[in-house]
């Protein structure tokens, strides 16, 4: 039997941001570099700060950057690798055209003519089939102000409601918590605040693999005495070094924070005098999880009722705290329930809003936290404003120097814009930055709803999956391509700078966006001469909603190392940590730290639903989905660096020996997974670190391997967050007969 491929004796060498600081400097000798630019990480949220080394306009390596306070010079093995891009043979440069007789089926294109074609197919759709028949799905891997672009541009150049972007399978469910319970979708508070806690609480989330820099944090915690606490059906790098371990079975959260609050409340381990002054409804909740005492939750959750009591003891008596969460909690067709449950403990306990005290959802993509404020979401407009409210609308066409009437309605999630391509309702498609034949559940049903489409356009550096069945390709830009700012994973407004510039045809994606819009005669409002523009019009449109950028500049960015929002004036340092006592805020204005017009948070009830499909008889298992340490999302960038293929380079089917056994697999055998949407055949890879009634695939690969074709495209009626976190397959070793 094997180990998974990290284990505590070599951690460090796998996600030891130390070792990144001295590789760094290795990389360093040899070739001089013209310059070094200092900027940030391309792919998660953590967005660490590294210096980009160049010779000739080629990224040549990187060196530590120790002035950025998030990660003082650390790096993962993504960032350590990810100047080996940009020098790709498969890199973009030039516009391509679908043509079956040529080789790999495109043909170079001319990029004012790939304009001209994209721009007439988009007037020939909405001219036959209406406006909303053209949509658009943008991605939160841009820049801030693209993003902002991506919502304007889809609603005034192409007057489409249909746009939404691939934060739909990411932030979604966290970002509807939040507003629920607190008005306003921001982590709670600086990750500083971490290692002055004294328990940390980590939900789903496998911090060590995916936010590398975060066990930093968490480690410095440990070493100041606090106890950590984690809830995974996996033992993970980050579970193996805690203090109490909850081997929760997947898509019973809920269940859980029900469970600890009911212990809290019968031992009086609440904060009363913080739930008078600065909640409601905690009555009804209270009332609620009365039924949820350690015996029904340790059925429902699979964990072992002493483990219940422990974790509630620890959370109930501390004195300060932190409550992490990620996507393990939150991809389930109930995951707004569980991040209420689990914002609801946070408020039982009064512990938010001051140092040491902290509550977050950590954020996925590079801009996952900016690319779900500006505007390109389905029901969004700037600052985070709401799509349907008569106010916000007026606001920002007064912005956009438009009626608001001419601003379109809210669109579907990017799901149902597949449904809707199916249905013969949506016949043409512009994407950047989003792989959706990858990372959309049921992904069978995504290829097919491909094929109908009249007119596919897709903006990327990479012809990734999705993009093989373009008509026409147009190659945007690499991340040190372009400048802008987003916010990561703790609200702090950072710089991207430009470090190269695009190659041949290449182009920074915001012209090539304004590029379609002039030909679609829309001028007006598409003229930013640079991304530096588009903010200055982003501060104003932000100006008074949740996300109020007003108070930002590049300027101030760069002086203070990045800015927290809100920042509601250029005198106004930006907010470090939310809801302290006595902060302001845009809607509560002065009465109280909550962002609702009382100024206090809401307790929600959360009650308890199992996930849309169940295990029984014909498939038995219960399969996960999610990550590993050396590949990103769909994995179209990290499939082509080599060193990170070499660490990890076909998807693995990870399975206890108890369930091995039953069906006679042993490691590195080849697994048939089936579920009621598809079958693939995975290698085994048998690992003592999973619950026996769980198998868990990670879903960075394509075609074959690709097991987004078994999961299910069920999704939480809030958030519209798809299930990807359960579903129910069967395994059988070997092959199956008729492949
Ligand atoms: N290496 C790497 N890092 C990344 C990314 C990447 O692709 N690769 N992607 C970035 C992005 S966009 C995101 S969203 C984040 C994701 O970061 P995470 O959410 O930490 O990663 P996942 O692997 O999706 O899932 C986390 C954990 O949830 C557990 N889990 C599964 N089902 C359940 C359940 O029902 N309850 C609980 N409590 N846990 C469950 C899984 O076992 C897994 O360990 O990572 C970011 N960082
Ligand atoms: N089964 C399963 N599926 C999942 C998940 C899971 O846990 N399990 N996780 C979900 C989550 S949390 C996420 S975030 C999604 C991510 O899913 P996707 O967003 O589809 O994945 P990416 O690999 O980020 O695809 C983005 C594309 O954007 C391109 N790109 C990156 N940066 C830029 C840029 O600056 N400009 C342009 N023009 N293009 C750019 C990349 O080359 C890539 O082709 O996957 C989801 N899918
Ligand atoms: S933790 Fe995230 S941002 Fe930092 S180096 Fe790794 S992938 Fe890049
Ligand atoms: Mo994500």
């Amino acid at each position: 039997m094997a180990t998974l491929p990290v284990s505590l004796e070599n951690i460090t060498e796998h996600f030891g941001p130390h070792l990144a600081r001295s590789l760094g400097n290795r990389l360093a000798t040899g070739v001089e570099p013209d310059k070094t630019v200092a900027t940030h990480c391309c792919f998660c949220g953590m967005q660490c700060g590294i210096h980009l080394k160049v010779k000739d306009n080629q990224v040549i390596g990187f060196e530590p950057r120790e002035d950025f306070p998030f990660n003082r010079g650390m790096l993962c093995p993504k960032g350590v690798k990810r100047y080996l891009q940009g020098a790709h043979p498969d890199r973009l440069v030039t516009a391509l055209e679908r043509d079956p007789n040529s080789p790999g089926g495109f043909r170079p294109m001319e990029y004012e003519k790939a304009l001209d074609r994209v721009a007439a197919e988009i007037k020939r759709i909405q001219e036959k089939y209406g406006r909303d028949a053209f949509a658009v799905l943008s991605g939160a891997s841009l820049t801030s102000e693209k993003t902002y672009l991506m919502g304007k541009f889809a609603r005034l150049a192409l007057k489409t409601a249909n746009i939404d972007y691939n934060g739909r399978l990411c932030m979604v469910s966290a970002g509807a918590g939040n507003k629920k319970a607190f008005g306003v979708d921001r982590a709670a508070n600086p990750w500083s605040d971490i290692p002055k806690a004294e328990v940390i609480w980590i939900s789903g989330s496998n911090v060590a693999e995916c936010f590398p820099i975060t066990t930093d944090y968490v480690w410095q915690a440990r070493e100041n005495g606090a106890k950590i606490i984690v809830v995974d059906p996996r033992i993970t790098p980050i579970a193996r070094t805690c203090n109490l371990f909850l081997p929760v079975k997947p898509g019973r959260d809920i269940a859980l924070f029900n469970g600890i609050l009911h212990l809290m409340i019968e031992n009086d381990w609440l904060d009363h005098r913080f739930i008078e002054q600065h909640t409601v409804g905690f009555e009804a909740l209270a009332e609620h999880v009365s039924q949820w005492n350690p015996k029904r939750t340790s059925d429902v959750t699979g964990i072992a009722e002493k483990s219940i009591r422990q974790a509630a003891e620890w959370w109930g008596t501390a004195k300060s705290s932190f409550l992490m969460h990620a996507r393990g909690i939150e991809h389930h067709s109930h995951g707004v329930q569980n991040v209420l449950g689990a914002i609801n403990i946070v408020l039982a306990s009064g512990r938010i809003g001051r140092e040491g005290c902290g509550y977050a959802t950590i954020t996925g993509q590079g801009n996952g936290q900016g690319g779900r404020e500006h505007g390109q979401k389905c029901d969004q407009l700037p600052g985070g404003r709401d799509i349907s409210n008569p106010d916000h609308r007026a606001y920002v066409a007064k912005v956009w120097g438009v009626e608001a009437d001419e601003i379109p309605k809210a669109g579907v999630d990017a799901y149902e814009i597949f449904r809707e391509i199916d249905r013969g309702n949506i016949h043409g498609l512009l994407s950047i930055c989003f792989n959706p034949k990858v990372s959309l559940p049921d992904s069978d049903f995504i290829t097919r709803a491909l094929e109908k489409l009249d007119f596919y356009v897709a903006i990327d550096f990479f012809l990734n999956e999705t993009a093989h069945h373009a008509d026409v390709v147009l190659p945007g830009s690499l991340h040190e391509e372009d400048e802008g700012v987003v916010a990561q994973v703790e609200g702090r407004v950072i710089r991207i700078n430009k470090v190269v510039e695009p190659p041949g045809d290449a182009r920074a994606d915001w012209t090539i966006i304004q590029d379609i819009a002039h030909r679609l005669d829309c001028r007006k409002g598409f003229s930013f001469a640079n991304p530096g523009e588009i903010f200055e019009e982003l501060r104003v449109a932000s100006k008074g909603g949740t996300c109020d950028y007003s108070g930002i500049t590049y300027e101030k960015i760069e002086k203070q190392n990045g800015v927290f929002w809100p920042c509601p004036s250029e005198d106004h340092p930006g907010t470090l940590r939310m809801f302290e006592p006595g902060s302001w805020n845009p809607i509560a204005k002065g009465a109280g730290p909550f962002y609702f017009p009382d100024g206090k948070a809401r307790f929600n009830v959360a009650p308890y639903t199992p996930p849309t499909e169940d295990v029984d008889a014909d498939y038995p298992v219960i399969l996960t989905t999610g990550r590993v340490v050396s590949h990103f999302l769909s994995g179209s960038q990290t499939r082509r660096i080599g060193p990170l293929v070499d660490q990890y380079s076909e998807p693995r089917l990870e399975l206890h020996p108890k369930l091995a056994e039953k069906y006679g697999i042993s490691d590195g055998d080849q697994v048939t997974v089936e579920s009621r949407r598809s079958s693939i055949q995975l290698p085994a890879h048998v690992v003592t670190t999973i619950r026996p009634d769980t198998v868990f695939v990670p879903y960075h690969w394509a075609g074959r391997q690709s097991i987004n074709r078994l999961t299910i495209s069920a999704q939480d009626p809030i958030s519209k967050i798809p299930e990807y976190k359960v579903c129910a397959v069967r395994i059988k070793k070997g092959l199956r007969t008729e492949d």
